[in-house]
């Protein structure tokens, strides 16, 4: 069939929006009907040619919603109809890893994902003229169509609005799950949140949910402020104005250190005040920031000696099939809040618009409605 669809063609050009051809499901793969999609910092990390990894010409966006149209042979949890949220951290149930309760990332796809694939080695998509274009994070939201393994879809409600719930295919579930899933923060605890973006405003309310007493945010831009308080802040620090070091400042402001913190930045010097501001003996400081190629993280040793944890996490720890469909739930439920972070909704043909205004920080997050 053919689909219309944003192709990066080449790292640091804008999307082009054109017409390409879609093969149908293969065994145990999807045709999905995309209805909604986010544009992700990771996305812009991947088309501004920052990412090693990143291969082109590909189809990008991982953030999406929309609902089963045909599936190949041998697929069993979905038909035509489903609604369905991409998932690029995959749940196949069988893996090593899915098997080990101490990790979501499922390996069973993992290579072919990397290489722009489907399971098999090849691609869905070609242009008119029949040459390849790559999948992305396995999902290529950022295409009216798109083909996915029946492993990396989650079945939700059907009552659920597509331009909103298309978040939680990332940055929802990866700011909440750093919570719940990663830190597993206890009710009562003092936390501290460095990076106040689409990420960290959903660690935010995560802490909110999870009945944290102080819930500290760091940012140098104090437009924010407000955003954060809104999602349960207590406490807004802009570093650029702390006399003297940022470290002991927030760790006098949460009595000692936090009991968590997390990076929300990709900054690695941020990663060390975030490690050294959590509480000696006890406090866990959690990374989700992507840092830079080549970047490395430092601290003292002493830091772990006494008692300081540091720990990364991917996609908020969560098993997406199993983990989204509950946090659809959350939202329908008014337990978590997602409207006010789309700041900007535009059609696919408008999509480096919104490139555009992440690039000037002025949107949290930008959905293409389809
Ligand atoms: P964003 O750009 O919307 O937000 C980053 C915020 O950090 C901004 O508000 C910025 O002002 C602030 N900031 C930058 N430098 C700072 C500093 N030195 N001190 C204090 N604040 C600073 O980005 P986002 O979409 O929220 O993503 C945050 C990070 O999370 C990115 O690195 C992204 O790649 C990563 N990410 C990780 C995962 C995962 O699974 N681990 C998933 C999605 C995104
Ligand atoms: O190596 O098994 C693996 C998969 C790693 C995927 C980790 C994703 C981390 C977050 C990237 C940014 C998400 C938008
Ligand atoms: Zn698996
Ligand atoms: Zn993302």
């Amino acid at each position: 069939m053919r689909t219309r669809a944003a192709v990066a063609i080449e790292a640091g050009k804008p999307l082009e929006i054109m017409d390409v051809n879609l093969d149908g499901p293969k065994a145990g793969e999807v045709l999905v009907e995309m209805k909604a999609t986010g544009i992700c910092h990771t996305d812009e990390f991947t088309l501004s040619g920052a990412d090693p990894e990143g291969l082109f010409p590909a189809i990008l966006g991982h953030e999406g919603a929309g609902v089963v149209v045909d599936v190949g042979p041998g697929v069993t949890s979905l038909k035509k109809g489903d609604h369905v949220i991409p998932l690029y951290t995959p749940e196949c149930r069988e893996c090593e890893y899915c098997l080990n309760p101490k990790t979501n990332l499922c390996q069973a796809i993992r290579s072919t994902q990397g290489q722009g694939l489907m399971p098999d080695g090849t691609s869905r998509f070609s242009t008119l003229d029949g040459d390849p274009i790559l999948h992305y994070m396995g999902c290529s939201t950022f295409a009216q169509h798109s083909v996915l393994p029946e492993i990396a879809l989650a079945k939700v409600r059907e009552d659920a609005p597509f331009d909103k719930i298309c978040y939680i295919g990332c940055g929802v579930t990866t700011g909440i799950g750093a919570v719940i899933n990663t830190a597993k923060v206890e009710i009562g605890s003092r936390a501290i949140v460095f990076g106040l973006g689409g990420i960290g405003l959903n660690v935010i309310q995560g802490l909110r949910l999870a009945g944290a007493d102080q819930i500290v945010g760091v940012d140098l831009n104090p437009s924010k402020k407000a955003m954060a308080e809104r999602f349960g802040m207590t406490d807004f620090v802009n570093p650029s104005e702390v006399e003297g070091d940022l470290v002991p400042y927030l760790v006098d402001l949460t009595k000692g250190g936090a009991d968590y913190t997390f990076d929300a930045t990709g900054n690695v010097q941020v990663m060390r005040a975030a490690l050294e501001s959590a509480h000696k003996g006890w406090g866990e400081s959690v990374i989700i920031g992507v840092a830079p190629a080549g970047a490395e993280i430092a601290t003292r040793p002493f830091q772990l000696v006494t008692g300081r944890v540091w720990r990364g996490t991917a996609f908020g720890g969560a098993r997406g099939r199993t983990d989204v469909p509950k946090i659809v739930d959350w939202y329908m439920d008014g337990k978590i809040e997602i409207d006010p972070m789309i700041t900007h909704t535009m059609s696919l043909d408008e999509i480096n618009t919104g490139f555009d205004l992440m690039h000037e920080g002025k949107s949290i997050r930008s959905v293409v409605v389809y």
